[in-house]
């Protein structure tokens, strides 16, 4: 008989643990495959539209999906919800001070409330917007506003398969070439994302914003920070580049902030809690107009759409998000999912980024054409397979170019599973290992889908589906 051996031994190393313990549980619901048939044609093929009690794990999104902590619950027992100088909007102020280390701050109820403000206030319509990869709601709330988003990351990000360590590094050569063309004028700033959603999670080096900066001080132009991943970038600086072993994640992001002028954030995501986002500046005139709008659109500019003890919940979840035993547990569990899959030979995003594992949909149905959907399609079979719920991140997400009308064709077509924070176990990770592998050995008889409705914005909310016969 073999002994068997702990995920630690298998690797050589002792194992380490999650730095917390479970409270309170919330039960999940087990279903049969006809029901889950059932259930995802009267979704029309589309994730986002199933029932979430019909959804066994649900890897959709790690957007205010995260478990709180008893503290932040006993901090939301300490609402201030006054409508105007609640004391939770001071105690927010002071930690995105004292953590990102930007001056002014205006709270809104999510991340696009932030896009919102930040992309009304600072692109004058025609100006170019370049970005380290579009993400959805932020190009969309900057070609509202006038922009025309560039893209400018480097070109490995858009290879699965390409093992660099920081694949969101933005490439300045690109930006040279948009200067050289355009005339630093015509940019209305550098759109920076931290832990590049779009392209797996991968994070941005702290020399390559370190060169940014000094390209924007040349040439005149802004850097923003699109903060919703920091924290995760900060770890992966930690682990990864050479310098930064023995400083704190806390260090690392504020040092990281220090070089841009201001950033915005969807706290729904490394900031702990369930709802909430801001924007945060070092320049008096832009945080004037964006406090003055955030009036108009979300709410008084000492809550920005959000209770007061919402507030609260997210002053503490920043102070927990950058402990650096946290930030281990919740990369390493991502990577412990990555890991098994490696092992069975499932296609990819290459190295295993922050928040999530991305299934690389056109190396798992080479038969697919990407107007068959394959992310869209890879999605509905794992949910079909085992209840599992994922997400697109392809075609259907890239949405259609505003002036020809036509798709964006994505070179990168993957099924995102999104790891909520705080609220699986390992043996979750094994459940959904074991679906996924179910599904890649099923992967021959698979046709694709066909679109049946297209909403105008953001179409991958609500688009529906039908299987190709
Ligand atoms: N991201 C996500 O699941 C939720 C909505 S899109 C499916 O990844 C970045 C990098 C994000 C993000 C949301 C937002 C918008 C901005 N930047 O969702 O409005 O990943 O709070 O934030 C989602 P809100």
């Amino acid at each position: 008989m073999t002994t068997p051996k702990t995920f630690g031994q298998q690797l050589g190393r002792r194992s380490w643990a999650e730095p917390w313990k479970i409270k309170m549980v919330e039960p999940l619901t087990m279903t049969e495959r006809p029901q889950r048939e059932a259930a995802l044609t009267a979704a029309g093929y589309n994730t986002f539209l199933l029932r979430s009690r019909d959804v066994y794990i649900d890897l959709l999104t790690d957007s205010g999906t995260s478990a709180m902590s008893d503290r932040q619950w006993a901090g939301m027992m300490l609402g201030d919800e006054a409508y105007a100088g609640s004391e939770n909007y001071y105690h927010l102020e002071a930690a995105v001070q004292q953590y990102y280390g930007y001056k002014y701050l205006v709270p809104t109820h999510q991340g696009r409330g932030a896009e919102h403000l930040i992309s009304r206030s600072a692109i004058k319509p025609g100006q170019y917007v370049p970005g380290n990869m579009y993400f959805t709601t932020t190009r969309l709330h900057q070609e509202m506003a006038g922009g025309i988003f560039v893209d400018v990351i480097g070109d490995v990000a858009h290879d699965p398969q390409d093992r660099s360590p920081f694949k969101g590094d933005i490439d300045i050569s690109k930006l040279d070439a948009l200067v050289a063309k355009e005339g630093a004028a015509k940019i209305a700033y550098i759109s920076l994302a931290a832990t590049v959603n779009m392209a797996g999670g991968q994070p941005v080096s702290m020399a390559n914003v370190k060169a940014l900066r000094a390209w924007c001080d040349t040439h005149g132009v802004k850097l923003y920070l699109d903060a919703t991943r920091a924290v995760e970038n900060a770890y992966f600086i930690q682990e990864r580049e050479e310098g930064y072993a023995d400083w704190g994640v806390a260090d690392i992001l504020r040092d990281f902030c220090g070089y841009t002028d201001g950033a915005w954030m969807s706290a729904k995501k490394d900031s702990l809690v369930n709802i909430g986002g801001w924007v945060a500046v070092n320049e008096w005139e832009l945080f004037e107009e964006m406090r003055n709008l955030v009036v108009v659109f979300e709410g008084l500019h000492t809550y920005g759409g959000l209770a007061g003890r919402d507030m609260e919940a997210m002053a503490i979840g920043i102070k927990e998000s950058v402990q650096d035993a946290y930030i281990r547990a919740r990369i390493g569990q991502v990577r412990y999912l990555g890991m098994l899959l490696e092992e069975w030979g499932i296609p990819m995003m290459e190295p295993v980024g922050g928040h999530a594992i991305f299934l690389d949909a056109r190396r798992f149905y080479p038969q697919l054409t990407q107007d068959d959907f394959p992310a869209q399609t890879l999605a509905a079979e794992l949910y079909l397979d085992s209840g599992i719920r994922a997400m697109e991140r392809g075609i259907v997400s890239a949405g259609r170019d505003p002036k020809t009308g036509d798709h964006h064709r994505p070179k990168l077509e993957l099924t995102r599973l999104t790891i909520p924070r705080r609220v699986y176990t390992q043996a979750h990770m094994d459940v959904v290992a074991e679906s996924v592998k179910a599904v890649f050995d099923a992967r021959e008889r698979v046709r694709g889908l066909t679109m049946t409705y297209e909403p105008k914005y953001l179409r991958f909310f609500q688009a529906r589906f039908e299987p190709k016969a």
